[in-house]
């Protein structure tokens, strides 16, 4: 079974076991999501439900529409049911790196409105410490103006190493929905704790969000080769 055979069995899954009529979703964002909103179109379709989907970025607001999904927003939904998302990577204790997608800010912004946040991914993102698998660092979006002081700082509180994200379709770095860039920080220490090292990257002047999601999964669901879907909460 292809990866994203796998990322759809665990879409699907999540779909169809926490959505419900009269809910309100949070959509995610990325490439595992893309199925959950297909599922749910299917839903709503075929059982006549009533849901009203809440964006995590322009992409999936771009999908919410492409699938003539009732489009609402935090200012008149401020509280949601459940919000899909997928993951970079899902450590042992529901810990996540998220941002790869670079759109993590929204993201958390949702998560931290929904009564459940469920991820989505396929089983390379099931790992026991965050950077067995996702080799590609924890994502903070800060201010443009402040970045190269916040590296610095990171650095000399953590160590590894951390670089300005690069945009591949323009020239320059990536510009996220909100006008600010990512920083991809190369941790090296696995066995940090995730909770402090969250809220002291977050007290930096000029950082906006960081990627890890601490607390805030109720559970995963990963699609597995073969075609079934591990879980864990
Ligand atoms: O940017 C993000 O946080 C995305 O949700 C990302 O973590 C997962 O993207 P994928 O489903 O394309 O792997």
């Amino acid at each position: 079974m292809s990866l994203e055979q796998a990322k759809l069995v665990a879409a699907y899954r999540a779909v169809d076991e926490f959505v419900q009529n009269n809910n309100i979703v949070g959509i995610g964002s990325g490439s595992t999501v893309v199925y959950a909103v297909q599922r749910l179109a299917e839903r709503v379709e075929t059982e006549n439900l009533n849901v009203t989907c809440i964006p995590t970025s322009f992409q999936a607001k771009q999908l919410i529409i492409k699938h003539n999904l009732i489009l609402g927003e935090l200012d008149t939904n401020p509280i949601i049911d459940v919000t899909i998302d997928g993951a970079d990577e899902v450590d042992a204790n529901m810990t996540l790196i998220k941002g790869g997608g670079g759109c993590l800010l929204q993201e958390k912004i949702i998560a931290s409105c929904s009564k459940k946040m469920i991820v989505i991914a396929d089983y390379t993102k099931d790992s026991e410490k965050l950077g067995d698998r996702y080799k590609k660092g924890i994502p903070i979006e800060v201010v443009p103006m402040a970045y190269v002081p916040i590296k610095i700082k990171i650095i000399q509180m953590f160590g590894g190493e951390i670089k300005l994200r690069s945009a591949i379709a323009k020239a320059g770095p990536v510009v996220t929905d909100n006008g600010n860039f990512i920083l991809d920080w190369l941790f090296t220490n696995q066995d940090l704790d995730w909770d402090q090292v969250n809220s002291e990257i977050k007290m930096i002047p000029g950082v906006v969000e960081t990627g890890l999601f601490v607390k805030m999964c109720n559970k995963a669901y990963f699609g597995q080769a073969e075609g079934t879907v591990a879980e864990r909460s």
